[in-house]
């Protein structure tokens, strides 16, 4: 499992602010504990960056890779500022995002900084309805960067992940998705933006839903995910490191009937997280209490 970590973003107010003041040290002590913490790959996350974008990312580049060799993720929706921060950077890095739409402006950067790419399944509708949308979108998308010569093994095709709160249904279809995505392109690499599922749910929660999920989403084949770096249980799963936890989430995707008064209080939760996950149990605030 690659891990790519999210929390150099300009949603945080603290790096907002030292992005806008061009501090280095926070940004450089973020990054080495998101380091130290086991992550393979730094998203850096500037937004829209609509004025000064490119001198924004290309400084971010820069800091970042003074403090580490860990290649990035470059994660903004403005292409100039994409291109900036190619520029500086040293090594293979990380396209984040291209959805359809940008194919055209998107692949030639692809192409001209021997970069990767995320494969964003953002329709022409807006979000893709289920798992075979999400298929046909991502066949046209992979058949457009390979004509260009952009090989499967630097895509890495993200279904979109929505928040529990909102639609469990989206959910289920990107582990569908998931189990669809070898057959389709033999190679593709894959992420989602774990940290999305628990959205709108209360902060210490959180980390129930994006540890769950990402053990779904691994049986499937994930390969890599964005995720919180500062979660060491997040960190231990992608590794290999919870084999009971994963055995025992594996038996309630199967519909097992577990008896939870038999289980430790950690596996009582992961039951009643997943549960949560694949629809059985409505979600609420409270999914841990009933
Ligand atoms: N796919 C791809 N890229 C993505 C996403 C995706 N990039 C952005 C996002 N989704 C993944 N990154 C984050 C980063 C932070 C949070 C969620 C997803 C987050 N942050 C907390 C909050 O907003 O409440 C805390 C912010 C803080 O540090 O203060 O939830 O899906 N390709």
């Amino acid at each position: 499992m690659i891990l790519i970590g999210e929390n150099l973003n300009i949603m945080s107010q603290n790096i907002s602010s030292a992005l806008k003041g061009r501090e280095p040290k926070p940004i450089q002590d973020l990054v080495k504990a998101e380091v130290a913490a086991g992550v393979d790959l730094i998203d850096i996350n500037i937004g829209p960056a609509r004025k000064g974008g490119d001198e924004l990312m290309a400084w971010a580049v820069k800091t970042v890779q003074a403090v580490t060799d860990k290649p990035l993720s470059l994660d903004t929706t403005n292409l100039v500022a994409m291109e900036a921060g190619l520029k500086m950077h040293q090594g293979k890095a990380l396209i984040n995002s291209i959805s359809p739409a940008r194919l055209a402006v998107g692949l030639p950067l692809v192409k001209n900084y021997k970069a990767a790419m995320i494969g964003l399944l953002w329709g022409e509708e807006g979000m893709p309805r289920d798992a075979n949308e999400r298929g046909m979108i991502a066949a046209e998308l992979i058949y457009k960067a390979n004509e260009v010569g952009v090989a499967n093994e630097d895509i890495w095709i993200d279904p979109i992940a929505g928040p529990v709160s909102v639609d469990v249904s989206q959910l289920n279809a990107c582990l569908e998705f998931m189990s669809m995505l070898g057959e389709l392109a033999p190679g593709c690499k894959s992420t989602v933006g774990l940290s999305n599922v628990s959205n709108g749910t209360p902060t210490h929660l959180r980390p129930h839903l994006n540890r769950a999920y990402l053990i779904m989403l691994m049986r499937y084949g994930l390969t890599s995910a964005i995720v919180d770096a500062f979660d060491p249980e997040l960190i231990l799963i992608a590794r290999g490191q919870k084999p009971g936890i994963v055995d025992l989430v594996y038996r309630v995707m199967d519909g097992e009937k577990l008896d939870l008064s038999a289980l430790s209080e950690e596996e009582v939760a992961y039951v009643k997280t997943v549960r949560v996950l694949i629809g059985e149990t409505v979600y609420s605030h409270s999914w841990l209490e009933i």
